[in-house]
């Protein structure tokens, strides 16, 4: 294949809602490029964009597909993502290495959520951005009101390059108003007939070109003078503005295709070989603010991975884009961020799950390598000269779904937690965690259907059966008020015995507090405990009652009870322990009968102490439209939400609360159902906060109730 230079090279995303028609516009494309001769549909399963078993079972996208043609001269790297809203760490992962993103919108459909969502990535991400209104052959197509939608949401720089002349199922017609010609496409393909604006077109056709010309015009001051002067602009002037409105999104371009009848895919690659952002647009920071790496030929060899991916028969295959100087096959390097060295022997571009050879890659391009030893999505792969440099990582949006999992037999464990980790390695928006705290292995995502994807490879692929539970809520427990307890440990047993006896008071820790004032404190030491809160420990010991040395261990014991809190088992935190007396024997006195004693007077003040269990509160922001207020604030009011605040945010309205994460169990699915999907959420925790009583009881009962079960 030959090799492009960094101002032959244009990375595109096609990004929208759910089966808008992108795979099969990524199809069309590569049909009008050249780069395959048939083209395949959803229907027969045969796209080069959705060729995965899990894409083909479910007739969608699931995962980012890296494609390229040629157009114009100019090599076209083409990235279709998946609509799916809980797919949307593809997205993202997309939409960090293109410059431009194709936003397809559904004719019929109009602006739905996932147009809503593609723009909301598009726009937080600073990608410039195309719309591409798709479907036009639909039956129920409607254009105008499709494009009105867009322009009432996103402004009037949502400006025509094209419009059809008609649409429906007899859509073959665009006027095109950067040429100022009428398109009459073939169905299915071929010869596109070019001819001048009929007549009765032609003022509609002037209008639109006028508004075009204005937006373009707005593209640099030196455009807009000369629009001043001469009303118009030239086609070469056109085409800058447009140019340089679309790389600082100042303008978005809407145009007009059926992608199913292969109806203005060329006439896009071509205005993408001509218009669209070089990969110079979109450079990329080093992770320490140093270097801007901005697909410069001059700069040292630079990659970064964002997309690796484990395919039967091949491996991991890594998906890059190299973002200075040019990388040749065999080339020696060190990914950075790993501090091991990596061997390119073989330079790929693919197309789909076809891969070609090559042996250069210039800046600004996407390419692909196997075999290589240990690389993941975010790593940043240079020249053994520049050990040092690291490119920013992607950052994803923060989850919003989770889910403890468990296999049904426990054989299948080690296998289920390496596949899990393989899926997080290749999707890091899908998180693998197992937590001590809750002894459960728990998946998170970005919404019930990214993790069922774990869900359909453990059913058809790997015939692993596994359950999915509600994870537990990280509890915590603490007392309200003071309490005193003492504890004796004795034993006697042939020779020597164990002997040890602690006297102790305890109290809630909060700032500042102070001694009880019969106590006198000798010495402090303070731990931040692991899981949040303090455990102060003061020893008061007079007169020597309890060596010294005794005293780690009866911290030991302390610890041990913390860790295992006295009412649910849960982690006890912000704790003040005085030890303020005991007894100690000469021989029998060592550190285990020290650890007891301690164990067992915490406890037991630990239960006068009036303990309360806490749960932790998040700080969640719900963004929904305002007809919609309504339903979310009564279902978020029966979740013990304290709202906090509503405000307008954009087109949509936020409501701030604070919620329980105990009543936060698949808020994605509810507010998905209550908003048909408009919804949106972000939560992140903030502080823990004691159950009101009746929960807390319902929790004792629960865990006495397991506790018994455990027993049994
Ligand atoms: N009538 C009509 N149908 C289309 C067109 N483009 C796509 N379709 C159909 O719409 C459905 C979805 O098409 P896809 O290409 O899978 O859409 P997508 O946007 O990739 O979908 P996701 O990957 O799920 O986000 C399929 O049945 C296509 O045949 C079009 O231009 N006109
Ligand atoms: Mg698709």
């Amino acid at each position: 294949m030959k090799i492009y230079q960094s101002d032959q090279i244009k990375n595109i995303a096609l990004v929208g809602g759910a089966k808008s028609g992108k795979t099969t516009l990524a199809e069309a494309m590569l049909f009008e490029g050249g780069s395959i001769k048939r083209r395949g549909s959803i229907e027969e399963k045969n796209t080069v964009s959705d060729y995965r078993d899990i894409e083909l079972d479910k007739e969608n996208s699931v995962v980012t597909t890296v494609m390229h043609t040629v157009y114009g001269g100019k090599k076209i790297n083409i990235i279709d993502t998946p609509g799916t809203a809980s797919y949307v760490g593809e997205v993202v992962t997309a939409l960090n290495v293109v410059d431009t993103a194709l936003l397809v919108v559904d004719a019929h459909e109009g602006l739905n959520v996932g147009v809503e969502l593609a723009w909301r990535n598009t726009s937080r991400l600073n990608v410039p951005t195309v719309f591409v209104i798709n479907q036009i052959d639909h039956e129920k197509a409607k254009f105008d009101e499709t494009l009105t939608q867009l322009q009432n949401a996103y402004g009037d720089k949502v400006t025509l390059a094209q419009y059809p002349v008609n649409q429906g199922t007899e859509f073959d017609t665009v006027i095109d108003l950067v040429y100022m010609k009428q398109i009459k496409y073939q169905k299915g393909g071929g010869d596109a007939e070019i001819t001048d604006i009929p007549d009765s077109e032609k003022e509609k056709a002037e209008e639109l070109q006028k508004l075009l010309i204005e937006a373009a015009a707005e593209g640099s001051e030196e455009l807009m003078e000369i629009y001043f002067e001469n009303d118009t602009l030239t086609i070469e002037q056109l085409r800058e503005g447009i140019r340089l409105g679309i790389a600082h999104r100042k303008y978005f371009p809407v145009f007009i295709t059926s992608a199913k009848e292969c109806i203005g895919a060329g006439r896009i690659l071509e205005f993408i070989a001509l218009s669209a952002p070089r990969p110079a647009r979109s450079p990329r920071m080093t992770k320490d603010g140093t270097k801007e790496y901005n697909s410069n030929r001059e700069d040292n060899p630079t990659l970064f991975v964002f997309k690796t991916e484990i395919e039967p028969h091949v491996g991991e295959v890594a998906y890059f884009r190299v973002y200075g100087g040019e990388i040749t096959e065999g080339m020696d390097m060190i990914n950075t961020c790993k501090g091991s060295k990596e061997r390119l022997s073989q330079l790929l571009v693919s197309n789909g799950k076809t891969r070609d050879k090559v042996t250069k890659l210039m800046a600004g391009d996407i390419g692909a390598a196997i075999k290589l030893k240990s690389v993941h999505s975010s790593d940043t792969l240079s020249d053994p000269d520049h050990k040092d440099i690291k490119l920013e990582r992607i950052v994803y949006p923060p989850h919003k779904y989770s889910v403890a999992i468990k296999a049904k037999n426990s054989t299948d464990d080690e296998k289920m937690g390496l596949l899990l980790h393989e899926m997080h390695n290749s999707d890091p928006s899908f998180g693998v965690n197992y937590s001590r705290e809750l002894k459960q292995l728990i998946l998170t995502g970005m919404g019930e259907q990214h993790i069922n994807i774990a869900k359909w490879f453990f059913d058809n692929i790997h015939k692993i059966e596994f359950d999915f539970i509600t994870p537990k809520i990280p509890y915590r427990e603490t007392i309200t008020k003071s309490a005193k307890a003492n504890y004796k440990h004795k034993k006697q047993s042939g020779g020597s015995g164990q002997f040890g006896e602690v006297y102790m008071l305890i109290q809630p820790y909060t700032e500042g507090y102070s001694h009880p004032s019969d106590l006198n404190v000798r010495k402090t030491e303070e731990y931040n405990l692991e899981w949040g809160g303090k455990l102060m420990l003061h020893n008061c010991i007079v007169g020597g009652a309890i060596d010294a040395r005794f005293i780690p261990a009866i911290l030991k014991g302390i610890n041990e009870r913390m860790e295992e809190g006295p009412l649910t088992g849960s982690y006890a935190r912000d704790i003040v322990v005085y030890i303020y007396d005991g007894k100690m024997h000469a021989v029998d006195s060592n550190e285990i009968s020290f650890k007891l004693a301690g164990r067992h007077a915490f406890s037991t003040a630990f239960k006068n102490a009036k303990p309360k269990i806490m749960e932790p509160i998040y700080d969640v922001e719900v963004f929904v439209p305002e007809e919609m207020m309504g339903s979310v604030m009564t279902d978020l009011q029966g979740r013990r939400a304290i709202i906090m605040g509503m405000g307008a945010e954009g087109h949509y309205q936020k409501i701030s609360a604070k919620v329980p994460l105990a009543e936060m169990d698949r808020y994605s699915t509810s507010l998905s159902s209550l908003t048909s999907g408009r919804g949106n959420f972000i939560m992140s925790y903030d502080e823990y906060k004691a159950v009101p009583s009746d929960v807390q009881k319902e929790l004792l009962k629960k865990y006495e109730e397991e506790e018994a079960k455990n027993e049994d």
